[in-house]
């Protein structure tokens, strides 16, 4: 986020209500979040050191009821610390760390409705926007499953659905067709090919929301976005950490966590990369997902969630690709954009990485029986 932007002039009013160790030194914006306004807050303690963290002001045009978000990731964060105690592992790292207001609230919210949270920064991390080894991206996926896994007996019930339909592929095809009718600023006439391609897989979108309704895939507490960026690597063993931007941790399926980090991290090219002959389905990678995934799970996956991968792996990459498209024709009021074609190029890529897995299809689903050991 640039210092231009409103938010970073209205957090220094909102950090005096939070109940911080020490003076602040510094503040600047931070990461590559799609989402949220993110800063980092330098404060230096009474002692001279200094302690770190992350404030961010929440996107509450996409999270409409902050409080309620807030409540989960309160309660999602004090279960997972518990688990993590249980475990013998680190809960200041392992987790994220809610700090509260000096009112004891999980959030503030300022006299223009912006609501801003929170957290401590864990130290001493790489947040990786590109898998730079297999083994990277092995340990993300045994962290993912492990996420899952240690939230298996949390009460589903209990958890808001921040955002309605969040991984409903039907319904988000339905959102993608009206922004092509509407065209509100006519930009569809630039994306012929690529709207095309999206109508042409109307068919699949349901297939994972059929099985569901049909009760052959079961509904798990999931983190709904496990993109490479959204898990930080401990700096010192190399290993992943700690699973960050619970904002939509909610009922779902493990197809969709494990689709989003197919898409995201074994892509060869980068989300927005223009050059699309570098952007391809890496299968070295996706076999190594898939078998830290099955661990991680701890081998609760069902025959059927593993048969599953693959398409878990493509409508989570095409759903992207329409996501994306949709906000390029409504003027990208969704995803942050940096420069003008943003929205356009990613969901290019989305579809790129579709059509390669469709081309390694069979591939796909050998190397899954073959690391399910089926
Ligand atoms: P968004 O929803 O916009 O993606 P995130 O919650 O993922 O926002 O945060 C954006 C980035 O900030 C992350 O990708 C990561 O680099 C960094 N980050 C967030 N929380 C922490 C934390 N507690 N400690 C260290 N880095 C963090
Ligand atoms: C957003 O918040 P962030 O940047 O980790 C989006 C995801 C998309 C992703 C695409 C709440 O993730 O659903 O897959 O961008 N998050 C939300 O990069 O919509
Ligand atoms: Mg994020």
């Amino acid at each position: 986020m640039s210092t231009e932007n409103p938010a970073y002039a209205k957090a220094e009013e909102a950090i005096a209500h939070f109940a911080l160790k020490g003076r602040l030194l510094k503040k600047k914006p931070y990461g590559n979040g799609h989402i949220n306004d993110t800063f980092l807050l330098t404060c230096e303690m009474p002692g001279g050191q200094t302690t770190q963290y992350i404030l961010q002001r929440m996107n509450h045009s996409i999270f409409k009821q902050p409080r309620l978000l807030m409540e989960n990731v309160v309660n999602v964060t004090e279960y997972l610390r518990k688990v993590i105690i249980a475990q013998g592992g680190d809960p200041d790292r392992e987790t994220l760390n809610v700090i509260r207001t000096k009112d004891g609230v999980s959030y503030y919210e300022d006299a223009d409705h912006n609501y801003w949270r929170m957290f401590l920064f864990i130290e001493r991390t790489l947040c990786l926007e590109k898998v730079e080894s297999k083994k990277d991206f092995y340990d993300s996926a045994v962290a993912f499953g492990n996420f899952q896994r240690m939230l298996s007996d949390y009460p589903a019930e209990t958890l808001h659905e921040t955002i309605l339909n969040f991984h409903n592929t039907p319904s988000r095809f339905q959102d993608f067709k009206r922004a092509v009718e509407k065209d509100p600023l006519g930009r569809a006439a630039l994306a012929g090919p690529e709207i095309s391609f999206a109508l042409d897989r109307e068919g699949e979108t349901s297939i994972l929301t059929d099985l569901l309704a049909a009760g052959e895939l079961p509904l798990r507490v999931t983190h709904n976005d496990t993109k490479l960026n959204n898990i930080l690597f401990d700096k010192d063993s190399g290993t992943a950490l700690c699973i960050i931007d619970l904002d939509t941790v909610m009922p779902g399926l493990s197809l969709y966590d494990f689709g989003d980090s197919i898409r995201f991290g074994a892509s060869t090219g980068v989300e927005d990369e223009q050059d699309l002959s570098k952007v391809t389905l890496d299968l070295s990678l996706y076999e190594a997902f898939v078998s830290g995934f099955l661990k991680g799970c701890g081998g609760s996956l069902t025959e059927k969630e593993i048969e599953m991968l693959p398409m878990g792996a493509k409508l989570m990459t095409y759903e992207c690709g329409i996501r994306f498209l949709a906000d390029y024709l409504e003027g990208d009021v969704y995803f942050k954009i940096h420069r003008e074609n943003h929205n356009l190029d990613r969901a290019r890529t989305q579809f790129k990485l579709v059509a390669d897995m469709e081309k390694k299809w069979s591939k796909m689903a050998e190397v899954t029986r073959q690391c399910s050991g089926a």
